[in-house]
């Protein structure tokens, strides 16, 4: 009952939905008593879960860490916003992270996740994330689970249909939700169409460091591109991107984006335009954007402001873009393992479409095309049609694959999700979900080797599913057993801010590699010292410099004199521990830039300003030793 009530009040198409999604919505707690579902979930105290997910936040603008089957979640990894917890984007070591050609921006919006690959299989060195609001993709660093890089991209804007990679990590690929004037100008919003240009970026990324540049940007249609993925196997080399508003609309999207029966997936053929630049293809543009690097060694970013991208028009490529008419504003786009399908999921029909690589590249040879958009060829539909799967649901969103030839597809309005079978197109099994699916995750999903055990789904509203917290809720997720013809709903676990979506990898793969502490030695910190008897205060001018140390249980200096009302005083802390997992905290009162949460053998600086004569306390705000509560100390502030 509870679940109709739902149902009718959160959607429009509530009449729609008897037949779509209603089945399975007896009531909402399908498995959960079940106890044989208990134990395929249940992690005992001491073991480690099978699978790493690696959850996006959405927008809290970070990165979860989340181990499955469990649901339990180890680790939230700061990546677009600043983090109290570890002081990512308060120390004066990482603020240079969160710096962009706008100007420092401390909370950003995180929506995909994608593991890096070795010839198709997820390889467990980084995982890239894309930042949608002020456009940027970030790496993260899978030794030490940090943020170790993030580039921003020009020209775009909601940078949405991002972070997806290819199939060795060739390309982190970025694609513009909005498109706008390129290069920014003052000119009139109505003259949007034909104007306007999408940005899809080519990121490369170096084989050895994981190091990104922008290579260049394709200057596409005024369209909306929403999001993309790479071609593998026999289709690696394209990359596939969903686009919506191909009406050209600059107001009221809901309906004049909505008009053409059609829009396009938009196949890039990226060896073409790596051939093309490769020959001095595309122009250099201006374009001022930040690319922010973290360096284990000395524990600090920097950020180098950028001055000129390479952009390239696509009309001037030929083989280069073609466009694949799809139905109705699709969402997602994605590929099947063997790189045969890519699917469409339209957000507003209720039927799948499903195009076939092979077809498109026989089309391609023979010419057939049914006119162009901006110079840009068109497909013929029926040319490249692999099949549908009919009346699946309502409100498609996004298709993962298991390692079995199944599809599956969340459905957003009839909430819930859609087993299929490739090649025959037709519905194996439905199961509701709670409530109003978005993205899900099968480990390995994204490769060429997708797992078959588990697939979670990852809800847009929590309602009911646990004790209630006020007006505000985290968002739910819920862990499937896929491994049989049906799926079985096994766990709902919490998620934090809105997760998107998520990459999922076999634990083994990386969890050898996790590295446990920072080699003192090799700390290169302008500022650290290496051992007790180096710490010391020193003045220049107004500014005061603490080399401060800490090991258990105190601070050394622990009695600072000398500081005047009016002064800076930099507090760099260096944590001289060198076994694993014990941080020290550093809180001083009043201070400006918060806390300082310092890992064993790393340095981290925070910047204070007295206001107040007087003699003023600090201390450890992490619980270190038996003797935590005495690592303390006094600055004594005199009058300026
Ligand atoms: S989007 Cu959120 S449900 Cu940003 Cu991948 Cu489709
Ligand atoms: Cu150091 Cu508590």
């Amino acid at each position: 009952m509870k679940i109709l009530k739902l149902g009718i009040g959160f959607l429009t198409a509530a009449t729609l939905l008897a037949s779509c999604g209603g089945s399975g919505n007896k009531n909402g707690t399908d498995g959960a008593l079940n106890k044989n579902n208990a134990e395929k979930v249940y992690v005992a105290p001491g073991e480690h879960d099978e699978y790493y997910a690696f959850i996006s936040g959405g927008y809290s603008g970070n990165l979860l860490v989340y181990g499955l089957p469990s649901g339990r979640m180890f680790k939230e990894i700061p990546v677009f916003s600043q983090f109290p917890t570890n002081g990512y984007g308060y120390s004066e070591e990482t603020t240079p992270m969160l710096n962009t050609s706008y100007g420092f921006i401390p909370w950003g919006d995180s929506h995909h996740p994608d593991i890096s690959q070795t010839e198709g299989v997820l390889d467990g060195r980084w995982v890239f994330i894309n930042e949608n609001n002020t456009p940027r993709i970030a790496r993260i660093d899978l030794e030490t689970f940090e943020t170790v890089e993030i580039i921003e991209v020009p020209n775009s804007a909601g940078n949405h249909s991002s972070s997806f990679v290819t199939e060795n990590t060739e390309y982190v690929v970025a694609g513009t939700r909005f498109s706008v004037p390129v290069p920014q100008r003052d000119m009139s919003i109505k003259d949007y169409k034909g104007e306007f240009k999408g940005a899809l970026s080519f990121i490369g990324v170096d084989k050895e460091t994981g190091s990104m540049e922008i290579d260049f940007q394709l200057l596409m249609p005024g369209f909306n591109y929403d999001l993309s993925h790479p071609g593998r196997g026999k289709s690696h080399g394209w990359f596939f991107f969903t686009t919506y508003n191909t009406e050209e609309a600059n107001s009221l999207l809901e309906v004049n984006a909505s008009q053409n029966d059609k829009d396009f997936i938009a196949a890039v053929n990226w060896k073409v335009i790596e051939e093309y630049v490769k020959n001095g293809g595309g122009t250099m543009m201006p374009a001022e954007y930040a690319h922010n690097v973290y360096d284990h060694h000395t524990h600090s970013a920097t950020s180098t402001m950028k001055k000129e991208v390479r952009v390239v028009n696509p009309s001037e490529v030929p083989g280069a873009v073609y466009f694949l008419p799809t139905p109705k504003s699709p969402h997602g786009c994605d590929v099947s393992p063997d790189g045969e399908y890519i699917v469409g999921n339209g957000k507003l029909s209720t039927d799948l479409t499903v195009h076939s690589f092979t077809k498109m590249i026989d089309a391609i040879e023979n010419k057939k095309f049914d006119g162009e958009a901006y110079g840009i060829p068109i497909l013929n539909f029926d040319d490249i049609h692999a099949g549908s799967v009919e009346k699946a649901g309502l409100g498609p969103l996004h298709t993962e694959f298991d390692d079995k030839g199944n599809a599956y597809t969340t459905f957003f309005i009839s909430s819930e999700v859609v087993k299929w079978k490739l090649g025959t197109w037709e519905v194996i099994d439905r199961k509701p979900t709670y409530y109003s699916v978005g993205h899900l995750t099968i480990p390995g999903g994204n490769s060429r080797e997708p797992t078959g055990k588990y697939m979670f789904a990852m809800n847009k509203i929590t309602k009911d599913r646990y004790l209630p917290v006020g007006p505000e809720l985290e968002h739910s997720a819920q862990l499937y057993d896929i491994s049989g013809e049906k799926m079985e709903l096994i766990l709902d676990f919490p998620t934090h801010g809105e997760p998107h979506y998520a990459a999922a990898i076999k634990a083994d793969v990386i969890k050898g590699n996790a590295k446990q502490i920072y080699e003192l030695d090799e700390n290169k910190h302008n500022h650290a010292v290496k051992s007790e008897k180096d710490t010391r205060v020193e003045r220049k001018g107004n500014e005061v410099h603490i080399y401060m140390s800490t090991i258990r249980s105190h601070f050394s200096p622990d009695n600072i004199e000398g500081i005047k009302v009016g002064d800076k005083v930099f507090f760099h802390v260096t944590n001289l521990e060198q076994d694993f997992d014990v941080p020290h905290g550093f809180a001083m009162i009043g201070q400006n830039s918060a806390e300082l949460l310092i890992m064993p053998g790393q340095t981290r600086t925070s910047i204070w300003y007295p206001k107040k004569v007087g003699v003023w306390p600090f201390y450890c705000t992490d619980f270190c030793s038996a003797l935590h509560q005495e690592m303390q100390g006094y600055i004594r502030v005199s009058p300026t």
